[in-house]
């Protein structure tokens, strides 16, 4: 069976946050490609990217960028294959400048925009995985194990350090 979750994101610079979506979807057993498609310097990496997404049985992308980060938005214009939206937290502007580029959206082309920097790309795994899991009973009960394993990690009581 292909691999059916894409990992792009607009730089190598992004990869340290967009490696938090890889890892988690290592632990959940989902295997996935990860490739470096920009916006703005590889345009035509991006536009066969989306063209060739459904037919290579991809189900779930999830797109990283920063700062101008049209990637997620392009990505979505050019394939139904579900898009999840990375921003990436930048130095000039924090990430916001990301955020506002990916979320704002205009009706039809939907990105599913999670939050700014590594937990936003933790839960695009995660969301990812959830996709997935609709039709993969297998992948379904890691991912509820994996839930519960995290709730059951988070102590009644706060302690000192
Ligand atoms: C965006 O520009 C990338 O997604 C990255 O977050 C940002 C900076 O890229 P580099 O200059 O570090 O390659 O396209």
């Amino acid at each position: 069976m292909g691999v059916k979750v894409g990992i792009i994101m607009g730089s190598q610079s992004d990869w340290p946050t967009m490696k938090e979506a890889a890892l988690l979807l290592d632990e959940l057993g989902v295997r996935y490609e990860t490739r470096i498609v920009s916006a703005h310097r590889t345009p035509d990496r991006l536009w066969s990217y989306g063209k060739t997404a459904v037919e290579r049985g991809l189900q779930v992308i999830i797109a990283g960028a920063g700062g101008a980060a049209h990637l997620p938005g392009m990505m979505a214009s050019k394939t139904r294959v579900p898009v999840v939206g990375v921003p990436i937290q930048t130095r000039a502007l924090s990430g916001v400048d990301s955020l506002y580029s990916i979320v704002q959206m205009p009706k039809g082309y939907p990105v599913a925009t999670m939050a700014i920097g590594a937990a936003g790309a933790a839960n695009a795994g995660l969301m990812a995985a959830g996709i997935l899991a609709i039709n993969d009973p297998e992948l379904a009960a890691r991912l509820d194990a994996w839930r519960e394993a995290l709730s059951a990690s988070i102590p009644e009581e706060p302690k000192d350090d």
